[in-house]
């Protein structure tokens, strides 16, 4: 069998089963369960120096997760679960790190890897059937299966400021932060964005920098993480149960072991209970707030408002500048339609005299000029600016790979009107290309460790159920894609998520059509209809060219 690091050396064209691309909870998981348990040679490209994906990139100070750690991990292997300790409720980056280096190690994952190496192209050859992958290292690789485990968030946005390139100071970026330590002691730092990833190193930086200016256009709805040391009782009864809390987990839509006390509608509770209700999961802290409380807060608006007021008071509360409050406050869009934030610190921070809020929306920013940041009022002098300005979301990481499938098509012009998939796993026109946790999936609105889980099993159930079969391509049907989208828009526009300008909906990449990627039927749901699909012989997608046997027998 063929191995990435020791047989495809630059220039080379090698031919594999699979090309897994990543390196992250995806890809780490894809090549395991592909090489180790299905057989098959199985080539990584992944373009960070060492494994980790979203963690090895997003280094940041104060970059942590923000679902439990012990749920926020692996559940294949009991033997893993067993033996890692979290040091941490919300464990952060390096944790996480070396949690994925441990798993690469444990499960001797890294000599099918190739580093520092990103994919530039794949392009689908009908008359072999077969992926041809190119790297920007010159390698040229040949697979029957391509298997994106590229992630949702992965592929900075880059804003286009006027003048940056003219500003003198540095300029660091949360989504790709140095690998060695920042200073940041005696400077003027701004931070331009507040979405989670401000939200999390913006405090930090207040610490050490002589002065901050946090440059924000739209404020946040940001909830307590509530982290802390774990307990290592609590570690002991996770262990213990841990068979259940993960039933328990991927019974729920986040994928979190939350009691069923979620009430279904915040509009029937008493006022008093209602905002006992919303005090307990304030303090209880993670994504309690937003999922464990009310059923109905991204259903109906009014339901929503009492959270969001709730959320304003407590911002109110914090921040002693009743001014800086007001703009710290969020009101043109309902509460959880862009992406919560969880936050340790944060709105105290602009109690500090260090500290200082720029609101672009009264000020606008515009341009990045050689000493700082010019709005509309004054300049702003820094000696460093950090952006958190977001990623293209979802779609990005795989367009800007130069997908090709059948008759030449790139991914681009096929999804140029939004993404089109069916489950979010696979695109027709492009056969055997797998995409884990792709758009139109529960993903992002899931654990994502899980949601990956999922796919990858389903992916590895499929393939191998062709290898069985000696079927050499699976795509979906145009009509279960059409499908798809259609029950996809339709579950979205039942619900408040398409209301705010977001990554989910698009809206932050100018140019970028706009469409609700993320499955939002649930995780349950959804997992028992992929279940369904490939139980009825993968209905809906078309194998070596014809309808799958069970659509032939219908
Ligand atoms: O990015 P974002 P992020 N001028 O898009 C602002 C995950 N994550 O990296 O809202 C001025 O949320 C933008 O303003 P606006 C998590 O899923 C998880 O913070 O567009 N400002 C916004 O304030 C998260 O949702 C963790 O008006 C500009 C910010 O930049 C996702 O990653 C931690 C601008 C971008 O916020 C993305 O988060 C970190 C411009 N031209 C991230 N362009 C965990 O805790 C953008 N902005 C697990």
């Amino acid at each position: 069998m063929p191995s990435a690091n020791s047989e495809v050396l630059a220039g080379d064209v090698g031919d594999f089963d699979a090309v897994v691309v990543g390196a992250g909870f995806a890809g780490l998981y894809a090549l395991h369960k592909l090489r180790d348990q299905l057989g098959l040679s199985v080539c990584v490209y992944e373009a960070g120096g060492e494994v980790g994906g979203t963690w090895y990139w997003n280094r940041y100070p104060g970059a942590r997760c923000d679902i439990e750690s012990y749920c926020y991990s692996y559940s294949f292997s009991d033997e893993l679960q067993q033996e890692w300790e979290w040091s941490e409720r919300f464990a952060g980056q390096p944790e996480i790190r070396r949690y994925l280096n441990h798993v690469a190690d444990k499960f001797d994952l890294r000599r099918d890897i190739q580093f520092d190496t990103r994919v530039i192209s794949a392009t689908y050859h009908e008359e072999r059937s077969v992926w041809e992958v190119c790297t920007d290292q010159d390698h040229r690789v040949r697979a029957q299966f391509l298997v994106c485990g590229t992630g949702n968030l992965s592929a900075p946005k880059v804003p286009d400021f006027h003048g940056l390139d003219s500003f003198a100071g540095q300029l660091y970026c949360t989504s790709s932060w140095p690998h060695q330590e920042v200073d940041f002691t005696d400077q003027r730092v701004g931070v331009i964005g507040t979405g989670s990833s401000g939200i999390q190193v913006i405090p930090e930086i207040a610490q050490q920098a002589a002065q901050l200016t946090v440059f924000q256009r739209t404020p946040n709805y940001a909830t307590p993480l509530g982290n802390g040391a774990m307990d290592p009782e609590f570690q002991r009864y996770i262990k213990q149960n841990y068979g259940t809390i993960r039933a328990r987990s991927r019974m729920n839509n986040t994928g979190v072991p939350y009691d069923e006390r979620v009430q279904p509608s915040a509009l029937d509770a008493d006022p008093d209970d209602r905002r006992r209700t919303y005090e307990a999961r304030w303090t209880e802290g993670g994504f309690r707030f937003l999922k464990d409380a009310y059923s109905d807060l991204l259903i109906d608006k009014d339901a929503n408002e009492t959270a969001a007021a709730f959320i304003r008071d407590k911002i109110r509360q914090q921040v002693q500048d009743p001014k800086v409050a007001e703009q710290l406050v969020p009101d043109t869009y309902p509460y959880g339609t862009k992406r919560p934030p969880l936050e340790t610190n944060y709105y105290r921070t602009f109690n500090r005299d260090n500290v200082t809020l720029v609101d672009l929306r009264s000020t606008p920013l515009l341009r990045i000029v050689e000493s700082g940041v010019e709005t509309s009022e004054t300049v702003y002098e820094l000696d460093s600016i950090v952006l958190a300005t977001g990623f293209d979301a979802m779609t990005g990481p795989l367009l800007r790979m130069g997908v090709r499938g059948r008759s030449g098509l790139s991914l681009g012009r096929c999804w140029e009107n939004g993404p089109r998939t069916n489950l979010g796993l696979m695109v027709d026109g492009f056969p055997n290309l797998f995409v884990i946790t792709g758009p139109q999936s529960p993903s992002v609105l899931y654990n994502m460790p899980l949601a990956i889980e999922d796919h990858v099993d389903w992916i590895s159930d499929c393939i191998r159920y062709l290898r069985e079969r000696s079927v050499k391509t699976i795509e979906p049907s145009a009509e279960s894609v059409a499908e798809w989208v259609s029950h996809t828009n339709e579950i979205a526009n039942a619900t408040l998520m398409s209301m705010a300008h977001s990554w989910y909906t698009g809206d932050n990449i100018p140019g970028k059509p706009r469409a609700f990627m993320v499955y939002l039927g649930g995780a349950p749901r959804y997992r028992q209809i992929c279940d369904d699909i490939a139980a009825a012989g993968y209905r809906g997608f078309i194998l070596d060219g014809a309808a799958s046997a069970a659509e032939r027998d219908t």
